[in-house]
């Protein structure tokens, strides 16, 4: 696989994150998407930031607020689903590796939802189930960067980088390891599949190695939709831990070239993923 994915410099650019198994949130972002080809003349994206599988195996009653909306796991079915719009788009659909993929190629074993969700899922899917999710995520870039000035990745902009060779030439395969969590100490991969958060000065630092101007990213969850740091950095949040009213997605227009984060606006870059359910400040109809 590519590691780095460049994106087109036209056309227009709809972004959402973690999913972790979420099947009706993918199902909405394919219809926002498909929405999209008909509006700009088939000349339409979707990037997906990582993070499409794994999801808590809990009881609708014992469910916590702060995992957000209901949802059972549909992790394989959505990986699934994935390569089918893939396939059926061809170069025009396309996702990033997060914590929880990297997993099952090779990374850290996650253990958010379970004592090992990577041994779980694969003995949900069976043998033939996870080959083929292991060959799809080996599809999966580490980066995307576009002439906007917009680069993504599914952790925040904390690694170091001298230029975008340091992220071409990443090893995810974890063999050089003697143990799959040193990874986390990798000051290229372990940052840009694991950080939480960068300072303004290394976020500045990430995009400038990258020719951008700003770092899209997800992986951790911001219940409200969506936080800006600074002007080089957004946290999105489009399905996993929010409410329904909450979840936002992003469109870009791949063909503008954006100073930083302060030019992404409530109701034209920024929208919510159930506008029906969403309150007027996030671009939604709903009565609040
Ligand atoms: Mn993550």
């Amino acid at each position: 696989m590519a590691r780095v994915l460049r994106l087109p410099d036209k056309g227009r650019l709809l972004v959402c994150t973690d999913l972790q198994g979420c099947m009706r949130d993918f199902k909405r972002m394919v219809e926002v998407f498909e929405a999209a080809l008909l509006k700009y003349s088939g000349d339409a994206h979707l990037l997906f930031t990582g993070d499409l599988i794994h999801c808590p195996h809990i009881d609708p009653e014992d469910w916590p607020d702060f995992l957000g909306e209901y949802y059972r796991d549909a992790s394989g079915e959505v990986m699934i689903a994935l390569a089918a719009l893939a396939a059926q788009y061809p170069g025009r659909v396309h996702a990033l590796l997060g914590n929880h993929e990297h997993g099952h190629i090779g990374g850290p074993h996650t253990a958010k939802f379970a004592a090992d969700e990577v041994a779980l899922l694969e003995q949900i899917l069976g043998p033939s189930g996870t080959a083929r999710m292991r060959g799809i995520i080996h599809t999966f870039a580490l980066a995307a960067v576009s002439k906007c000035g917009a680069i993504f990745t599914h952790a925040a902009p904390a690694a170091v980088l001298t230029s975008i060779a340091d992220l071409e030439n990443a090893d995810l395969s974890g063999a050089q390891y003697a143990s799959p969590l040193d990874v986390l100490d990798t000051p290229v991969v372990g940052k840009v599949l694991w950080a939480r958060s960068a300072s303004v000065a290394e976020a500045r630092r990430f995009v400038k190695a990258l020719n951008g101007t700003m770092s899209i990213y997800g992986h951790d969850v911001v219940p409200e939709g969506y936080e800006c740091v600074g002007d080089e950095q957004m946290v999105l949040s489009t399905s996993f831990g929010l409410f329904d009213q909450n979840k936002m997605y992003l469109v870009l227009d791949l063909a503008a070239r954006y100073k930083g984060v302060g030019d992404l606006r409530i109701g034209h870059e920024l929208l919510p993923l159930y506008p029906d359910k969403a309150p007027t400040r996030l671009g939604g109809t709903a009565k609040s």
